[in-house]
């Protein structure tokens, strides 16, 4: 099912008219509403008046998170505060958050992404959505849930946290799709397979809606295994809206944009060239229709590929690669450069390991260490030194060849690694401390 054929099947042409007059509109608004895009543009030359189509979008200056950090906390707001009905705000792990305000409109056209994506996992008004994304100032969770509103699911807000409960209510109420982080999901599919009195069997999902943070195919094979679900990408930041900027379809192959709304640019992040469809680079969004805080060239620092090839499911947005990861979460062991995401999938090859790590980089005497610590299934630890020396080889010699690095690999008793409610972490970089 599409939730909007007209919209997310237009042809090529009409989307380019649409995004052209979008475009149009979003550059005078914010040039006369947000002191600091008029000053990049007048900086830079340009006038709202030069801006004719899409094509047209290369003229505009670029925008980053320290914009935002700097015009902190509703400087960039295009909108009157009599306007803004809701804010939220994302983490960050150092300085201000970035406060995002959103108007009645601005929340409409979320939830409208979140509704495309949903369908697209075919949901429909006969699903009953359990959304264990954190509520609050998080996007995750009132972003996912006024979106299945929107679809007429009916819907759990279970939130972050107390497992037990949500295995009891996913159990009881016959939950059919869950809503979490990648890793959050692959905690409670721990949780469901050891907790006395729970087993797969006895749940009704059908559907995994995964994201807010990087997760590999070999996770997803992972989760659908252990859940006995389908497990679909669901894509967004806090500064373009949240979740459902994109999403999967029914084949799986690439999270579709929904460009009438948010026009993906990717560059290259040194020298903020504009890259073609398929290379890898940096993602840069315009927000065509936000008007609490409508962002223009926000470079997101998350690495993908964009690719315009026709899907089979009849959309005709581009779909964009799994993300792997931010650049600014690159890590620069030993002068090679590795990405968690690659770790992770390295080790979900072997059917041994659970998915669960923690990698603890740091520099003794000038030099980079690079830890690996790993738990297994619980059914495949054991304390048969012989059989642990021999996986931990295979695992080793494996990171080496895909990532060029070897690392000193650590087998952890299941459980030892702290699990996740939200967005994991994956990586503590000590060196930084
Ligand atoms: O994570 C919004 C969201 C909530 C998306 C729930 C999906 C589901 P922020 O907290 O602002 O917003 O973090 C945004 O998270 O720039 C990516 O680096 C990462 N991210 C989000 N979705 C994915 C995904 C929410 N599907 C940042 N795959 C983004 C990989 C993702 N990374």
């Amino acid at each position: 099912m599409i939730w909007n054929p007209e919209k997310e099947c237009a042809s090529r042409e009409e989307l380019h008219r649409l995004q052209s007059e979008r475009l149009v509109n979003i550059v005078k608004y914010t040039y006369d509403n947000v002191k600091f895009y008029h000053e990049r543009m007048d900086a830079c030359g340009v006038k709202p008046s030069d801006i004719r189509s899409i094509d047209d979008i290369g003229m505009l200056p670029f925008m980053t998170k320290q914009d935002l950090r700097d015009y902190y906390p509703t400087e960039t707001f295009a909108a009157p505060m009599s306007e803004i009905v809701r804010f939220h705000a994302s983490s960050g792990t150092t300085g201000k958050p970035i406060v995002a305000g959103y108007t009645r409109n601005d929340l409409d056209n979320w939830s409208e992404g979140v509704a495309r994506c949903l369908t697209a996992y075919g949901l429909s008004k006969h699903d009953i959505i359990q959304i264990s994304y954190g509520y609050g100032l998080f996007t995750g969770g009132l972003g996912a849930h006024e979106g299945a509103t929107k679809v007429g699911c009916s819907v759990l807000p279970a939130s972050s946290g107390n497992t037990s409960k949500q295995l009891l209510l996913m159990k009881d109420l016959g939950v059919t799709a869950l809503c979490c982080t990648p890793s959050y999901a692959l905690f409670l599919a721990e949780s469901l397979h050891s907790t006395p009195g729970f087993s797969p069997d006895q749940m009704n999902l059908k559907v995994g809606i995964f994201g807010a943070e990087p997760w590999s195919e070999n996770m997803r094979a992972e989760l659908e295994d252990k859940l006995g679900i389908k497990a679909y990408d669901i894509y967004g930041l806090t500064e373009v809206s949240g979740p459902g900027v994109g999403g999967e379809c029914e084949y799986q192959d690439g999270t579709h944009i929904w460009e009438d709304m948010f026009y993906p640019e990717i560059i290259d992040p040194n020298t903020c060239r504009p890259l073609d469809y398929g290379q890898t680079g940096e993602l840069v969004f315009t927000t065509l229709l936000k008007e609490g805080m409508p962002v223009i060239r926000y470079r997101t620092r998350d690495l993908t590929h964009l690719n315009a090839d026709r899907c089979r499911c009849g959309r005709t947005m581009v779909r964009m690669g799994k993300i792997m990861g931010r650049t600014d979460d690159m890590l620069i062991v030993r002068g090679v450069n590795v990405f968690p995401s690659q770790i992770e999938s390295v080790i979900l090859e072997f059917a041994e390991c659970s998915g669960q790590y923690l990698i603890t980089i740091d520099r003794i005497n000038n030099n980079d260490t690079f830890q690996l610590d790993l738990e297994l299934r619980p059914d495949c630890y054991s304390d048969n030194m012989s059989r642990m020396e021999n996986l931990k080889k295979e695992i080793v010699g494996r990171l080496a060849s895909v990532i060029g690095l070897k690392c000193d690999l650590h087998i952890v008793e299941p459980g030892n690694i702290e699990r996740s409610c939200g967005k994991a972490k994956h990586v503590a970089d000590l060196r930084k401390i």
